[in-house]
């Protein structure tokens, strides 16, 4: 190579210290502690079936990176160790029985494992356990008819079962009676307060088109559709906030449809229940008190009342 194309020795070194400093930079963005939580894995540490698929994930993870790093690493390994200049002739090698059975079988088994791994770990995943007994008391949760959805219930059939109802744009979440677990006028829009210790099923529904309920550290998503019920479960054991959002593209405003879970402890709940019913009943009569007076109002102003009976017969 003539003299004046080779590089001069400070600029090659100025770039790879830039190369170092952008490695150096970018690899403490991406595996510092914060960047790093929940990045490569599920969130989790909401609620015990997030932590199961937490779990599940990271085990089928490892196996992954392991046969990746295997496959790759040979596939390296034989790019270097047998290189050759273009033009020469590659040795002609024809199969080998042994290592072919012994690649599917391998990769047979890793995935019987796997099946074998995840259908253990399933039914914990699905199937809600008891509330503790310090939890908030709820009642029997009530069997919805339902054909194609998979409502799932505690063994003791015990639940606060809320229910959950997509709109654009908002979540809107009723409540139960706590005496008799039977959804009353109690709602709540955006924040969903629940119980501590507490196993609450949601019922999901959506009253325009299609949502999607999805409170990462709480479990998967699960679609909001118009005419049909879908369910999950979560129990928190610690007050805490949960957030999330509509994970469905529903219209414009999309991405304005967030929720967040609230979990405060039973006693909290239950004071938070009460004052809820109260407020929504002293403002639902605040509006009959208006409609009435504007009723009046416009019987006065506009016409002459009509005579009513009464009238007729007090004369
Ligand atoms: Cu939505």
């Amino acid at each position: 190579m003539p003299a004046a194309l080779a590089p001069a020795p400070n600029r090659s070194r100025r770039r790879v210290f830039v190369l170092t400093l952008f490695a150096a930079i970018m690899g403490v963005l991406v595996f510092s502690g914060v960047a790093a939580a929940d990045f490569w894995t599920p969130e989790s540490g909401g609620s015990p079936q997030a932590d199961s698929v937490d779990t599940l994930y990271k085990i089928i993870l490892a196996v992954a990176v392991v046969v990746f790093v295997g496959v790759e690493g040979v596939l390296l390994y034989s790019l270097v160790k047998f290189r050759a200049r273009a033009g020469a002739v590659p040795a002609q090698i024809r199969g080998n029985t042994r290592l072919e059975i012994g690649w599917t079988l391998g990769a047979a088994v890793i995935l019987v494992v796997l099946a074998v791994v995840t259908f253990a770990m399933l039914p914990g995943i699905r199937n809600p356990p008891n509330s503790d007994a310090d939890g908030f008391p709820t009642q029997r949760i009530e069997n919805v008819q339902n054909a194609s959805a998979y409502q799932p219930r505690p063994p003791s059939g015990h639940a606060l079962n809320v229910e959950v109802n997509g709109q654009r744009y908002a979540w809107r979440y009723t409540y139960p009676d706590a005496d008799t677990n039977t959804l009353n006028n109690v709602f709540s829009y955006t924040d969903l307060v629940v119980p501590t210790k507490t196993t609450v099923v949601l019922t999901i529904k959506a009253q325009d088109v299609a949502h999607s309920w999805w409170i990462p550290a709480l479990g998967g998503k699960f679609d909001a559709i118009p005419g049909h019920l879908n369910f999950t479960w979560f129990k928190v054991s610690e007050p805490g906030t949960f957030r999330g959002q509509c994970a469905e593209l529903c219209g414009r405003n999309h991405a304005d449809m967030v929720a967040k879970v609230v979990a405060v402890p039973p006693a909290e709940f239950k004071q938070w229940l009460a004052d809820k019913r109260r407020d929504i009943q002293a403002a639902d009569k605040d509006a009959q008190t208006k409609r009435a007076q504007e009723a009046q109002a416009t019987a006065q102003g506009a016409s002459p009342a009509p005579k009513t009976e009464q009238d007729v017969i007090g004369k």
